[in-house]
């Protein structure tokens, strides 16, 4: 064979090896429901970098930002289904998938945000994690949505009474009808994504979300009234479907562990950075904010349900995240 055949046969197979290696690249697909300028969208974005670096190219992310690939509950049970790849999304539809993680939800169960982290990141939030998998999730990490305070279009909410018979939008999450209704709220569950339409048009007075999702969502301009309740501490998590996980090498697995601690850090930053300057923000926007609550009137005027969830949870279960470090 002559010299030229010989290297036009060598370059051939280079070029099959490297069309090989390029197509042995994965893309999977990520949904969050908020917009990318968000405390999810700087954690995707992370992820996404974080794990195409670590897997040398292997894989890559593409992301999908408010709501494009479903609703948190929709996207949840696509990643279940298997039609989706992953997603961030709050605890807000988990307990559809995950019923004994709803004792997350329950209101003033942690004290700051100090205490969420640690416990989430500690044994029993990483024993939590666990209980994914036999519903076809791998739970990569616990990461944030932040602590919810509420709006409305009507009055200022100075004391919990100021609550009563206000029609609010909830999340999809049975823990916090169950509790909002015990501070004779209206609740009325729908997706975030339907949200401003439901407040501009007055089909609900108000809603409840971390100071970073009313600034993500714009909420300012279709509310008038902010008050830091601070009633519910919401967990979020990255969940990547089982069998995706499953047929993963052991190097990429760790890759996309770490990938995952380095987008929490990234979204927990971003939390404290709007937790600062949130309140500041919304008041130029023109909202009113009632930031001097009595937070400990707010958790009296719940104690009805605390009954309830303590039947239901188990009052050392409860005590023992309520107390955790
Ligand atoms: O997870 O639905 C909600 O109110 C959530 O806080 C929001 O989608 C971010």
């Amino acid at each position: 064979m002559t010299v030229s055949r010989l290297t036009g046969v060598a370059l051939a197979a280079i070029g099959l090896v490297a069309a090989s290696a390029a197509s042995a690249q994965t893309t999977f697909k990520m949904n969050v429901s908020v917009p990318q300028n968000s405390h999810y969208g700087v954690a995707v974005d992370t992820f996404a970098a974080e794990v195409e670096k670590r897997t040398n190219g292997r894989y890559k992310i593409q992301n999908f930002y408010a709501s494009a690939l479903g609703n948190e509950r929709e996207a949840t049970e696509a990643v279940q289904l298997g039609t989706l790849d992953l997603v961030m999304t709050s605890t807000g539809p988990i307990p559809n998938f995950v019923p004994e993680l709803a004792i997350l939800d329950i209101p003033f169960l942690f004290r700051d945000y100090d205490h969420a982290r640690s416990t989430l990141d500690g044994p029993v939030g990483q024993e939590m994690l666990k209980k994914f998998e036999p519903k076809g999730f791998k739970a990569l990490a616990w990461g944030e949505n932040g602590f919810r305070h509420m709006t409305n279009s009507k009055q200022a909410v100075n004391s919990p009474a100021d609550l009563k018979g206000l029609k609010m939008r909830t999340m999809e999450n049975p823990i916090h009808i169950q509790a909002y209704k015990g501070f004779g709220i209206i609740p009325t569950p729908m997706a975030i994504s339907e949200v401003f339409t439901a407040l501009q048009q007055g089909t609900v007075d108000g809603q409840e979300n971390p100071l970073t999702v009313i600034q993500a969502w714009k909420f300012d301009q279709v509310q008038k009234h902010l008050t830091l309740t601070g009633h519910v501490y919401s967990p979020a998590v990255i969940l990547l479907g089982k069998p995706l996980w499953d047929k993963l090498s052991d190097a990429d697995k760790q890759a996309f562990l770490a990938a995952a601690k380095e987008a929490v850090k990234a979204n927990r930053a971003r939390i404290d950075a709007d937790e600062k300057s949130g309140v500041a923000y919304l008041r130029s926007r023109g909202m009113e904010v009632v930031d001097n609550v009595d937070r400990g009137k707010f958790q009296e005027a719940l104690a009805p349900v605390f009954a309830e969830f303590s039947k239901k949870f188990g009052e050392a279960e409860i005590k023992r995240i309520r107390e955790g470090k």
